[in-house]
Order: structure tokens, then sequence, then C-alpha cells
């Protein structure tokens, strides 16, 4: 079991784009907790002002520190030990595979999302433990990210996918795109199923989809290639 804590000023987003298809079955059947915790609950000013006008001066407005740390200290009250706290910015390491696989290890998370020009510094460096980006572009807060984040991480926890071993049978999960995938009909718009596909012998399947695989990361990401020649030695 797994539990993402998500703070934020905009906990509906969170939630309805969390609690639909296989994450939303994942938590209804107890695999994930997910809780958007939001922060204005937590403004002690009398208009819940959250934000405010940056020192020094400068354009939009700049999240006050008192609020998330209320909402940080109010959640870890009982947890039994300070959890890992990732806060969403263009500023941080950028995201993969193997950084979900790490932190799907974590029993609790604590997603910090920002908006308007980012959040006073004095409380990210106090309750902060890993600064993430999902990618090298500008988005207008974090919780896209957080969601992206949730439901890559959620993936790999055992029972979220019915199916035993897709999770590791996908792209990038052996350095590799994934193979292309049919269904029927076995004839579509005159394009045939490869025959192989439809011949029963499972060890020339395998073989197929390798050399599909490896095909296919050779065209469309050159990159990702040349770090599996590297690591793995030759095809
Ligand atoms: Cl994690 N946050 C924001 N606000 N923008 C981003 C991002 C994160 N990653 C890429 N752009």
């Amino acid at each position: 079991m797994n539990r993402f804590h998500i703070l934020t000023l905009f906990p509906e987003m969170v939630m309805d784009g969390l609690n639909t298809s296989i994450i939303g079955r994942a938590v209804e059947a107890g695999h994930l907790k997910i809780q958007a915790v939001n922060i204005r609950d937590y403004s002690q000013n009398k208009h819940m002002k959250v934000d405010d006008y940056p020192y020094g001066g400068g354009a939009g407005l700049v999240m006050q520190p008192e609020p998330i740390y209320r909402a940080y200290e109010d959640l870890v009250k009982d947890m039994k030990k300070k959890p890992r706290v990732i806060y969403m910015t263009p500023q941080g390491r950028v995201f993969h595979q193997d950084m979900a696989k790490e932190l799907a290890k974590e029993e609790e998370l604590v997603f910090l999302c920002g908006h308007y020009e980012g959040i006073d510094e004095r409380v990210l460096e106090e309750i902060v433990t890993d600064y993430v980006s999902i990618g090298d572009y500008v988005l207008t807060g974090g919780e896209l990210p957080a969601m992206v984040m949730i439901d890559a991480i959620s993936r790999l926890v055992p029972g979220v996918l019915h199916n035993d071993d897709s999770a590791g049978d996908e792209s990038f999960e052996n350095g590799l795109l994934e193979y292309p995938q049919y269904t029927r009909p076995p004839v579509f718009l005159d394009k045939k199923v490869p025959d192989v596909l439809l011949s029963g012998h499972h060890e020339n399947i395998r073989k197929w989809r390798h050399e599909q695989s490896v095909k296919r990361t050779k065209e469309r990401r050159p990159d990702l290639w040349k770090e599996y020649e590297e690591n793995e030695g030759k095809e």
C-alpha cells in the first residue's frame, strides 16, 4: 500500500484526474491511497490569502511559507518517519523510469505543487527533499507534473496492474521501445497482421518482437539505442 499526499491549491484538479481509469480502480482496490491537501485551508488570513508580492519586485505573486509549512506539519504529525517531499519544479532533476522505480518503494510520498511565480525559498529549504521536473518546458503549476509522476509510480506498485508482468514488459523497462501491437480484425485497410503473430510459435514471436523493438528504437530514439548498445553490448 503506497500513500501519495499532494499539497496543492487545486485539490479537485488532482483528485479528478487520478480517480479515473487504472489508478482509480487501484485506489478502490486498496493498493494505493491518494490524498490532496488544500494549502488554502492552512491560511490564517481572514481572506484565506496564500500569496503575496515578491520582495525585491518583479512580476506575479509568490506563495507564502506559513500555510505550506502548517499543511506539512499537520500531514507528517502521524507518520512514523519523515517522508520524502518532492517539489515539482522545472529547476529539478528530470523525471525518468528509474526514478519512478525508486520512488515506488516509498510507503509515503509528499508532492508539493507550486503556482504563480513559485514558493518562498525558506519553506522549500525546510521541507523539500527532492526537486523534480518532468521535462524542459514551462507549465503553469506543479499539479500536472505531480499527476504524471503518481501515474508512472503507481503502475509499478504490486497489484495495480493485475497482469503480473505487464509493468515490466513495456517501453524503457529493458532499455528498448515496445514492439508494435495488433488485435482483431486480421485485415484492416488491406493491411494484414504479421503472419508470425498468428503462427502460435512462441519462440519466433519473441524473436520477431525483439527485432521490432530494436528497429523501432534505432529509428525513433537513437539516443536510447546508443545507451542500450553501451550497456548490453552488441545486439
Ligand atoms: Cl515539475 N513544474 C512546473 N511548474 N513546470 C514544469 C515542471 C514542473 N516540469 C516541467 N515544467
